[in-house]
């Protein structure tokens, strides 16, 4: 009966689709000779992996670093790490944290609820898995071995979902400057539910926040707000990660609590800030934008979490309020877009929301011109004909707020 299942379409569905994909979807990038090669792996692979389901057998080796086992070390095993931490099970035969495969002689009793197991947790080898472990993860960090399959990231939209947003104190800087710019996760109303940890991406322009030397974050540094909700009850239960790129433009960090066997809190508002040092020349927008997010309850579920960006400049004139996107979207309305000629602005709103005034700008922050109202108006037409192609940014002032829309000129 067993062998005759083997045969059934969900026997291969179960066994055969998820090693099919895999191994397809990172090859995707490499040529038609290398993918020949890598077919020929595949096909191994899948005989290998045929024979391990059917008896049991697992991998057995262990990369020190790379926790979830996917071929790159990075923010997310931080964050199985985190899940895993002070738990102890069998040692390696050799313990040693060195970036090469690390054979594992024994599992441990305890796996990830994705069913990995926990082993892999214990970067050094020695049995349990502790700081030291953590130390390895940033010593081999972005390391890779093998056929890397990409981490899973659940991006969401401003409309629909909780927002990681950036948001600077004061938008308005000046060279060599030192600024603060505000992460906060979810709003009122949008919380969220369990939380344990989250992974994310700060993208930053190199050009004019300074670098920080020989790897310190002396100018791109992080702080928590004291006694955030993601502390919960008891102050100091969230631990941060930061991993800083000057090169790259990336800061990757990892925000988990100290215990899963602390009550998980849930909750949503400020978390930190980031410290920035202007360069001594800035041109045009600085901008910092967060990308790449995981978050995760104690069960590595992710629910979608929208990521969102922030600028600051010199020249008032160059700031385009990205704050507005928190505000009720729905308040204003643009439309056609892609326009050819006018465009209207219309306040949808029932309250007494009026226009003031609307600048418009180029995609670089251009300022091109403003219409002002005589008096206040809950309906506003501007002409798109004489602008060359391209999209434009208006700044919509209202009794109630700063608004702002991007519009396409279509040719
Ligand atoms: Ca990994
Ligand atoms: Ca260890």
């Amino acid at each position: 009966m067993a062998k005759d299942f083997f045969k059934t379409e969900k026997y291969k569905k179960m066994y055969l689709m998820p090693l099919l994909w895999g191994p397809i979807f990172v090859s995707e990038i490499q040529t038609k000779r290398s993918l020949k090669r890598e077919t020929t792996k595949i096909l191994g692979g899948i005989a290998l992996s045929f024979l391990c389901a059917v008896s049991g057998l697992q991998a057995q080796e262990v990369w020190p670093g790379d926790v979830n086992n996917n071929g790159i070390v990075n923010n997310i095993d931080v964050l199985y790490w985190a899940l895993a931490q002070d738990s102890v099970g069998a040692a390696r035969a050799e313990v040693s944290g060195n970036w090469s495969a690390q054979p594992l002689t024994e599992l441990w009793p305890q796996t990830f609820p994705d069913g990995l197991n926990f082993a892999y947790a214990d970067c050094d080898g020695n049995g349990k898995v502790n700081a030291a472990d953590l130390n390895i993860i940033r010593d081999n960090y972005w390391l890779t071995h093998g056929l890397v399959s990409p981490d899973d990231y659940f991006l969401g939209t401003v409309e629909e979902d909780p927002v990681l947003l950036l948001q600077a104190t004061d938008p308005i800087t000046e060279p060599g400057a030192s600024e603060e710019v505000l992460l906060s996760l979810g709003a009122e109303g949008d919380s969220i539910n369990n939380f344990f940890g989250i992974a994310f991406a700060v993208k930053f322009d190199t050009d004019n926040i300074q670098d920080s030397p020989g790897g310190s974050n002396q100018n791109f540094s992080f702080e928590f707000t004291p006694d955030s909700w993601v502390d919960g009850q008891g102050s100091q239960m969230a631990q941060e990660f930061f991993h800083l790129d000057d090169a790259t433009g990336v800061a990757e960090m990892a925000i988990y609590r100290k215990s899963i066997d602390d009550a998980i809190p849930s909750g949503a508002g400020p978390i930190g800030k980031f410290t920035i040092v202007m360069e001594d020349i800035i041109v045009g927008l600085v901008e910092l934008g967060t990308d790449s997010i995981r978050l995760i309850n104690t069960q590595l579920e992710s629910p979608r979490i929208a990521p969102s960006s922030t600028g600051l400049a010199e020249d008032s004139l160059l700031l385009i309020s990205r704050t507005a996107i928190l505000a009720d979207e729905d308040e204003v309305l643009v439309y056609p877009n892609p326009a050819t000629d006018w465009v209207s602005i219309e306040l949808r709103s029932t309250t007494d929301t009026q226009i003031k005034k609307v600048d418009l700008y180029t995609m670089r922050g251009q300022f091109l011109g403003s219409l002002r109202a005589s008096r206040p108006a809950p309906k506003a037409m501007i002409n798109f004909a004489a602008l060359p192609e391209g999209l434009y940014f208006l700044k919509i002032e209202t009794n109630n707020g700063v608004f702002t829309r991007k519009v396409a000129r279509m040719p």
